[in-house]
């Protein structure tokens, strides 16, 4: 069965090359793509060789590129390499683009995955120039089924002045009916509240729209999504998913949650990962997930039946369970909803939901403020992608990271953290190989001795109570968080100088 049965569609039906020549420098330019799923396969590819050439003859070309978070190599990786990126937002975990943004040859907008729609809307970044979106098929009537991710689509479809489309028969045709796209967003003073009362309850459309007089060029490929595997689940995540899974059964035990707990958030990563197939092994059932991401063990859940329905925005699956969803995608009907990231993360339906979220964290103060993107307080990871969406918002949430990195020469556990993205108001609960810290209904200084002796590595534990001693003794007149600056960021500067906190 043809992929674009659209008469006017099917018209514009050409290459990836002629597709790019409907980019030009200095354009603003919307992608498809969400932690490596849906993105454009090939015209990416097409434009970075048409930079290079432009680069060859001495002509500037550039473009900002807004997506909907990571995407792969065929994407920001060409482009980057090709010196192609002037602006760049709202999350990226490719390595050449992270260069980039590193030596500074990218402005790099770190901004939260459910702000970013709103914030071309309302023309922060300029006017949207191109669109180029990934879908699963276009119908008969123009409507777009969308593939293995929403992200920021309809934002780019509305917004750009010109769109080009990738149909991707790599994803199954059985797409049609998995999402979920709201038309109903009004801008300020506006607004009305959403209706998501449950986490798969439908309230827009299963298709996108598209304005055909817009369409410049429609490409078709047949191509994987990145290959999302994860090393297999390690001590140190297994221990970490266990304190977690008791914690949430303390919390059911307590009266705080039902038995099924609360709609479920995971980020990405080995801890995530590790706690998905923990909560596989446990007594928990008829779970639900309100997450922007459905990574491999979130989807084995649901085969396991322990877990009855998710909504999120994008899959991010290796590549062998993608194959298996693909073949079976008709059988997850119903179970699975995609929608935009504005409403996957959406404050108001995590607040209403009451969302256990779980995410991941670069490293944590003795205060509880967690720094979730930067190395040295400079060096920029992959982003705050929807962490702080949730986080923020939660019932419940919890940060987790080993308790050391780099073989141990980098503490998780430092006086002050070196950047803050989630400050010590929204942080919840600290999980580490160590033990687990729950800081709700803490103030600093109780906060900052549970911390130290429940998650720090005992190899950093005294030293940290000794700071955080000498910093009560230091500030009779300032004991509500105690610090002493001229030391308080020391930690970070003797790894910079010596490799080793
Ligand atoms: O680097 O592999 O080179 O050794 O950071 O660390 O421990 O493998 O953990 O993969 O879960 O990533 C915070 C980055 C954690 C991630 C972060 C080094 C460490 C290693 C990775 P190497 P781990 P993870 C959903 C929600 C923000 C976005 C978010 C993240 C590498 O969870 O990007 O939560 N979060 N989104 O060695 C120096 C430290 C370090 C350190 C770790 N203190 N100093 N290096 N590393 N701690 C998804 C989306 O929003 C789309």
């Amino acid at each position: 069965m043809t992929r674009i049965s659209c008469p006017v569609l099917s018209k514009k039906i050409t290459t990836a090359a002629q597709a790019a020549e409907h980019i030009s420098p200095g354009d603003n330019v919307g992608m498809s793509g969400f932690t490596g799923c849906g993105y454009p396969k090939e015209v990416p590819g097409a434009l970075a060789e048409r930079m290079k050439s432009a680069h060859s003859a001495g002509e500037e070309f550039t473009i900002g590129l807004l997506t909907g978070a990571s995407t792969a190599q065929e994407l920001d990786g060409v482009l980057a390499e090709a010196e192609g990126v002037h602006l760049r937002a709202p999350f990226n975990t490719d390595p050449s683009m992270r260069r980039a943004i590193n030596s500074g040859d990218v402005e790099y907008i770190d901004t939260h995955l459910s702000h970013l729609a709103q914030q071309v809307w309302f023309g922060y970044f300029g006017k949207l120039d191109g669109a180029v979106v990934e879908v699963a098929a276009v119908l008969p009537n123009g409507l777009l089924v969308p593939g293995s991710s929403v992200g920021n689509n309809k934002t780019w479809l509305d917004q750009a002045d010109k769109v080009i489309l990738e149909v991707n028969e790599w994803h199954p045709r059985e797409y049609e009916g998995f999402h979920d796209v709201y038309y109903g967003t009004k801008l300020p003073p506006h607004r009305n509240p959403i209706q998501i009362l449950e986490p798969t309850q439908r309230i827009g459309d299963p298709y996108l729209r598209v304005d055909p007089d817009k369409v410049v060029a429609v490409v078709r490929t047949n191509a994987p999504d990145r290959d999302n595997s994860f090393s297999p689940v390690d001590d140190k995540s297994h221990a970490m998913a266990e304190y977690l899974i008791d914690f949430l059964r303390h919390e059911v035990s307590a009266g705080r949650m039902p038995k099924n707990l609360l709609p479920i958030q995971s980020g990405i990563g080995n801890v995530a990962n590790a706690v998905l197939e923990g909560l596989k092994e446990s007594e928990f059932e008829h779970l639900h997930s309100y997450t922007e991401v459905i990574q491999d063990n979130l989807l084995g859940l649901l085969d396991s039946g322990k877990l009855d329905s998710i909504s999120a925005t994008a899959f991010s699956l290796s590549r062998p369970v993608a194959e298996h969803f693909n073949a079976n995608a008709e059988s997850y009907k119903g179970r699975i909803l995609l929608r935009t990231q504005e409403m996957s993360n959406h404050p108001e339906i995590v607040r209403r939901l009451g969302i256990i979220a779980i995410n991941g964290m670069v490293e944590a103060d003795i205060y509880g403020h967690v720094n979730s993107t930067h190395i040295t307080g400079s060096k920029m990871m992959n982003g705050i992608g929807g962490s702080g969406d949730f986080a923020r918002n939660a019932f419940l949430n919890f940060f987790v990271s080993p308790s050391t990195a780099k073989d141990g020469s980098i503490s998780s556990i430092v006086p002050m953290a070196s950047h803050v993205d989630h400050t010590e108001h929204d942080v919840h609960v600290l999980v580490t190989e160590q033990g687990i810290a729950d800081l709700r209904g803490t103030s600093p200084v109780t906060r900052a001795k549970r911390i130290i002796d429940n998650c720090a590595h005992p190899d950093y534990r005294e030293r940290l109570h000794d700071y955080l001693d000498r910093a009560i003794a230091e500030s009779p007149n300032a004991a509500h968080t105690p610090h002493i600056l001229s030391e308080a960021l020391s930690w970070h500067t003797r790894f910079l100088e010596d490799g080793h906190m």
